[in-house]
């Protein structure tokens, strides 16, 4: 595959932007080598400046479900965007949102719109500290809620990547008040709520984990975690920026019948726009300003365009069997890879949940620990990215980050997928045989 000219704007990138890019885990930098440079995208495929075409795995980190570029999404942008891109008062496509999201997960009877993930996140902790006027929170390691402060402690996604998952910039004094817990832990939760539960304000998790690789919640834990909350007049936030609309039309929390306090989105309600919301009980979200004294505020929230393309998306979504049919792809692909890894005498196992799954090169038969996925090799994922890339397939570069499949990929397009990976697997086991 030829790269020029992605090197050439790469070298161009690293000049003005840290590290030639805008999101750390696009750098390539823990897999290695440089990224390529995208110029258009449609379907399951993304293809770089340089004419090459990848099917891709990673799909924005997730908005991309129904695939890129898809009529329905991109024509309702269109019919937006002929109307204006910005009002900074109220629009009809912002409450049709909000009755939207309400309406698909039950727990929100009320929704706030903001313009990430982070913002979500960051604006359900405050909101949880304000309400109940505890400090302290609670969040697991290896978990990913954006760079709030306050989640910057033992970070997952990039922050893992890279080995700094409690970063610089963070003041003691804030990092103190984020108290963390390994996942799946039984007992390590409920020895915490014994001692510090009722200075809590709110625990917050990912249902499934997908910035530690894809780990899933083991029988019984979610359920373990929302009776130490309500024991302790803890807020129970599920960040479903990821879960949301993936592993369920309802999210993870339709999925495992288990309902937060507050709830986070972002990725698919943007439809591939910048959209975040948090949401939750109306007696919580009135709490928020102007109803209410918690701040929060946002020049561009509930933006009308991005507001179009996640209806236009969410209405996709919601068709009969969406979800059964994107379940069916997810398995078949990582059935496929275990196998192409089991024929190369290679150590490879999956996790998946919905639409969401999780590589790892390891000898054990489950991994649903941070401790698990740390301890997989990763210099055979690192192989083993570079040499699905080369031969077409475009993995999250990262060993700590879910992969993600979309309505678009096809029957066709997974049994390419596993070509490629029998190929792969079979130069990495060449590799180790020397
Ligand atoms: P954003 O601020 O990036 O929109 O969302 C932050 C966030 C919050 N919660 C969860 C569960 C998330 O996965 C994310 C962001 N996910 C990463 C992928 N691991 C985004 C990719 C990136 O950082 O470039």
């Amino acid at each position: 595959m030829n790269h020029d000219h992605s090197h050439a704007l790469f070298q161009r990138a690293r000049a003005r932007l840290p590290g030639g890019v805008n999101s750390p885990v696009r750098a390539f930098k823990s897999v290695g080598g440089e990224p390529f440079f995208v110029a258009r995208a449609d379907g399951p495929y993304l293809y770089d400046v340089d004419g090459n075409r990848y099917v891709d795995y990673v799909g924005s980190w997730g908005p991309m479900i129904v695939g890129h570029n898809h009529p329905h999404v991109r024509e309702a942008v269109q019919r937006a965007i002929g109307d204006g891109l910005s009002f900074g008062a109220p629009c009809a496509a912002e409450v049709t949102m909000a009755e939207t999201l309400a309406r698909l997960v039950p727990s929100c009877e009320m929704v706030r719109m903001v313009n990430s993930g982070t913002e979500a996140t960051l604006s359900a902790i405050r909101l949880a500290r304000g309400a109940t006027g505890r400090s302290r929170i609670v969040k697991f390691e290896g978990c990913y809620h954006g760079h709030g402060d306050s989640f910057l402690v033992k970070a997952g996604s990039g922050a893992l990547t890279f080995g700094v998952p409690t970063s610089p910039g963070v003041p003691k004094a804030l990092a103190d008040l984020t108290l963390t817990l390994p996942y799946n832990d039984f007992d390590a939760a409920s020895a915490l709520f014994d001692t510090a539960g009722g200075d809590i304000a709110a625990l917050i998790i990912e249902p499934v984990v997908g910035n530690a690789n894809c780990l899933p919640p083991r029988d019984g834990y979610l359920r373990h975690l929302r009776e130490l909350c309500t024991r302790h007049g803890t807020l129970l936030i599920f960040d479903e920026v990821m879960t949301g609309f993936r592993v369920a039309l309802g999210g993870a929390q339709a999925r495992y019948g288990v309902t937060p306090d507050l709830s986070t989105f972002g990725k698919i309600i943007g439809g591939g726009m910048p959209v975040g919301a948090y949401g939750g009980r109306r007696e919580l979200m009135e709490q928020v300003a102007p109803s209410g004294p918690v701040y929060q505020a946002g020049t561009l929230s509930g933006n009308p365009v991005a507001m179009a393309a996640g209806l236009a998306m969410l209405e996709l979504v919601s068709e009969p069997g969406f979800h059964a049919r994107l379940e069916a792809t997810t398995h078949a692909l990582c059935d496929g890879l275990e196998a192409a890894a089991r024929e190369a005498g290679m150590a490879f196992t999956t996790t998946r949940v919905g639409a969401m799954f999780g590589l790892f090169f390891t000898t054990e038969t489950i991994v649903d620990t941070y401790a698990q996925a740390v301890a997989c090799d990763t210099a055979a994922f690192n192989r083993f990215f570079h040499a699905m890339l080369a031969r077409g397939v475009f993995l999250a570069p990262s060993a700590f980050e879910a992969g993600f499949v979309s309505s678009a990929h096809d029957e066709g397009v997974v049994d390419a997928t596993l070509a490629a990976a029998r190929e792969a697997f079979r130069s990495l086991a060449d590799d180790h045989t020397g």
